[in-house]
Formats: C-alpha cells, structure tokens, sequence
C-alpha cells in the first residue's frame, strides 16, 4: 500500500475528550472516527486491525470444534418475553419497532437467540455436545459510555453458546473456553488472568472474567501474583491436560472487586505474593445450567424417552474492544506497540524523499515490489514530507519494522529498524529474510 493512497486522517493534537492513552492515539493515528456518542465508524487503520484480532479469536474458537455462524444484530422481543430478560434488561437494551409495530431490539447478547435456533432443530441427546459461535456487533445504551472502544454503545463481540447434557460435560466445554480464552490473549501479546467474577444480567453461578492488566481499566482486582507465572505451553488440548491447567488456575485466588472478600484475600495470600491492582475485562465467560433452555423449552430427548434440559453456557470476547486494550496494555510514550500478530503492517519503508531527485524513490519502490511478492503486507511512504515528521507519524502508528532510505542508505545496504530498537544496516536478502521469519513465528 503507497500511504499516499491510504485513507489515513492523522490528527496532530490529543483530541480533547479522550482521557485515556488508547482513545487519544486511536483517534490521533486515525483509527476510528466517533459518529455519535459512544458509536464508532472503524476507518482503514482501525479496521484492519481489529480484522486480525477477529481472525486470532475465531482460529482459537474452531480449535477447540466451536462452529461458527451468524445471528443478526436485530431480534424479536419475543424470545426475551420468554426467558424473562425483556423487562430485566431495563434501559441498556435499545427498544424498535418495525413497520407493522411489532417489538424489536438490538442485540445485547444472543442467549435467547441461539436457544432458539437450538431447540428448533435439535431434538436428541445424540447431538451434543455442541459449541457455537459467531463474531457480531452488540449494542447496549451504556448509562456512561466513555474511554473510545472500551465501553461503547455498539462495539464488535465474539460470542460462544455451549450445549450439553449434564453439569459435568458443561463444565468440560467451560473449560475447553477457559483453554481457548488463554491462548488466544497470548497470541495478542497479552497475559490475561482469568477471575472469579460475578455473573450480572447473563446470570448462573460459575463465572470468570478475563483480565488484562492497565492502570487505566476500570475492573479493581485483587490476586495472588503468582497466578502470572502459570505458563499456559506446557499443557495441551487433551480434556486431562485442560482440567489440571484449570486446577492450577483455582489454586491461586483471583477475584474482581464484586467478589472480593478482604478476610478472605489475607488468608489466603502472603502479604509479600498480593497483587491490588486495576485491569480492563477483554473476555468474560458464563455457566447458567438451565437458565435459558428451561424458561425456553429447550430440551432433548434421552436414550430411556425423557427429557432434559439442555445445559448452557456463553463465552464472550470483545474483540472492538481489544483493539483499544492492546494499546493500553503496550504502548510506551506516544508510540502504539503492536504484538506481530495484529500489526496494521509487517513494516514500512520510508525514503526521503526530494522533488528534483527520484533514486531513493525507485531504490524504494524496488524494496516494495521485492516484499509485496513475498507476501509481506508493506507500506510505502511515497510522501515529499521532511523525513522527521515520517518518523513521528510511524512511530505514532507502531509498524514493527522501518527500512529507511536517508542519508546512511547505499546502493544495497538500507537502514533497518525494529520499532523502539537499534538502526542496522541491512541488504535487501537480510531485511526479506528476517521479516518471513517473523511471519513463520506468528
Ligand atoms: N453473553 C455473554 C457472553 S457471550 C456476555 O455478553 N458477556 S459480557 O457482557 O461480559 O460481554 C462480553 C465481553 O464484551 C466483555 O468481556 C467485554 O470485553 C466486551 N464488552 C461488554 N460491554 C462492552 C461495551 N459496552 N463496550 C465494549 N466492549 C464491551
């Protein structure tokens, strides 16, 4: 991509109502574009990236065998007549009417929903277990939207749905989430710790939520720090290998604020291993039973003709919002540090650049070509902008790499930069070498 061709709108000044470092670089490197309060339009930038976050999310997800599928945002109040949520729900949940009258909504969540879908069409024990998901836009009319993405109006979540037969299967695809849930926040460069935390409008009595750790975030937690040390890699996705993953988990206490008993945390962690900090939710996850399937009938037949009622649980991801907690979690002075795996572009060549004289262009160009058929995701800085204002934009933007073609570059040798790290010089074969490598280990 040439940048002069990128749809970019790169602001100059912290825009004044944004009070946390993630919404002011957000807003600042043109990521997203507020349209009215606590609604986003994602521009290019921000889009992509939160792209490569859904991708991540959804590998995980068809990993552990959850199948993906797509409800609508808009439902029929109907089915929350049934499960009783439709009055619960109170002021979050926005209320429309169709044409002919009939009461709608836009989708918080999709308990109802999926339960629907399920029932319609499974009828025997059979069929489970079953996990299904889909990656969709929510809306709830948050009393207090604020900090960008982070609690928004409308923002993008991945949602999951688990169907099973009895409690003790239910609590294997619980922890078959609680597995994926790790894994996909490591392949985000973050370490999210997985708490007891109470259950709000989605209800039941098992519940984590999983946080990453930022001053900024508004969840308060209080853990035993040496829950960071658990190290996800040496356990596999055997259902043996995930209970004693999940066991070492439960050795360790973890709670959010709602579930913090101040007794209870002295007890049971030494003064010197207590961790009181604040982190941002980037993934919460339910077990409810029947709490669903009953008040929607949505039950399965058994092998000796009774029936029972499905057991459920719901695996949520906000993947809009992730895209705010990663900055949060990662950058460093005004700089956005993106973890390989979501950077808007492996890297960025930038050339200074003079009108009356083409070399460092073609030389650029040249690079260019070269990374684009090797499958590198490349931005070309084709701009006449003085090399220092380049630097400052990319080092806002974050691209891990920069090759620069300025006064140290020769005819085969370019500056070559790791975003915050040391300029090297370095051939054309060196720089493609090293950037494919990177991509192999993502
Ligand atoms: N039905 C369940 C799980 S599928 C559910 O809705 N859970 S939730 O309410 O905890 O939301 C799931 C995730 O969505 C949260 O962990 C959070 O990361 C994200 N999220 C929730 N509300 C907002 C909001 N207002 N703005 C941005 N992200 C949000």
């Amino acid at each position: 991509m040439y940048l002069s061709k990128l749809f970019i709108p790169l602001l100059k000044e912290n825009p004044s109502e944004a009070k946390i470092k993630s919404h002011q670089l957000m807003l600042r490197a043109g990521m997203i574009k507020q349209s009215s309060t606590g609604i986003y339009s994602w521009l290019p930038l921000g889009f992509k990236i939160m792209k490569k976050i859904e991708q991540i999310v959804r590998e995980e997800q068809n990993k552990i065998g959850a199948q993906e599928l797509l409800m609508p945002t808009i439902q029929s109040a109907k089915i929350w007549r049934e499960s009783g949520r439709y009055d619960d729900y109170g002021e979050e949940m926005l209320r429309i009417k169709d044409r002919q009258g009939k009461e709608m909504l836009y989708g918080p969540t999709n308990e109802e929903l999926i339960t629907e879908i399920f029932r319609s069409s499974i009828k025997s024990y059979k069929s489970l277990p079953q996990l299904l998901y889909h990656i969709q836009w929510k809306f709830r009319d948050e009393l207090r939207p604020r900090f960008g993405v982070m609690r928004c109006k409308e923002f993008f979540m991945k949602d999951a749905y688990s169907f099973d037969l009895n409690d003790e299967e239910a609590k294997k695809s619980y922890n078959k989430m609680f597995f994926a849930y790790l894994n996909t926040f490591k392949k985000l460069g973050l370490t999210a710790i997985p708490m007891e935390a109470d259950t709000g409008p989605i209800g039941g009595d098992l519940s984590h939520e999983f946080i990453i750790l930022a001053e900024t975030g508004e969840s308060k937690i209080y853990s035993d720090k040496r829950i960071l040390q658990i190290d996800i890699n040496n356990h596999t996705d055997t259902e043996d290998s995930i209970k004693k993953l999940r066991e070492k988990y439960d050795t360790y206490y973890a709670v959010t604020d709602e579930k913090y008993k101040n007794e209870e945390f002295e007890k049971k962690v030494n003064k010197e291993n207590q961790l009181v900090t604040k982190g941002i939710e980037v993934g919460h996850i339910f077990y409810f039973g029947d709490k669903y399937s009953k008040p929607l009938k949505c039950a399965v037949d058994l092998n000796d003709g009774k029936k029972v009622y499905v057991k459920m649980g719901s695996y949520g991801i906000g993947v809009s919002r992730l895209v705010g907690a990663i900055i949060e979690a990662k950058y460093n002075n005004n700089i956005m540090r993106w973890p390989d795996s979501v950077a808007p572009f492996d890297v960025v060549i930038i050339p200074s650049l003079q009108k009356n004289d083409r070399s460092n262009y073609l030389k650029a160009e040249k690079i260019y070509n070269t990374l684009v058929k090797n499958k590198i995701d490349v931005l070309f800085d084709d701009t006449e902008e003085h090399l220092s204002a380049k630097f400052k934009k990319f080092d806002l933007i974050g691209i891990p790499f920069q090759i620069i073609l300025g006064s140290k570059s020769t005819d085969d040798k370019f500056e070559f930069k790791e975003i915050n790290g040391k300029t090297e010089s370095k051939s054309m074969e060196e720089i493609k070498n090293i950037l494919l490598n990177k991509r192999n280990l993502n």
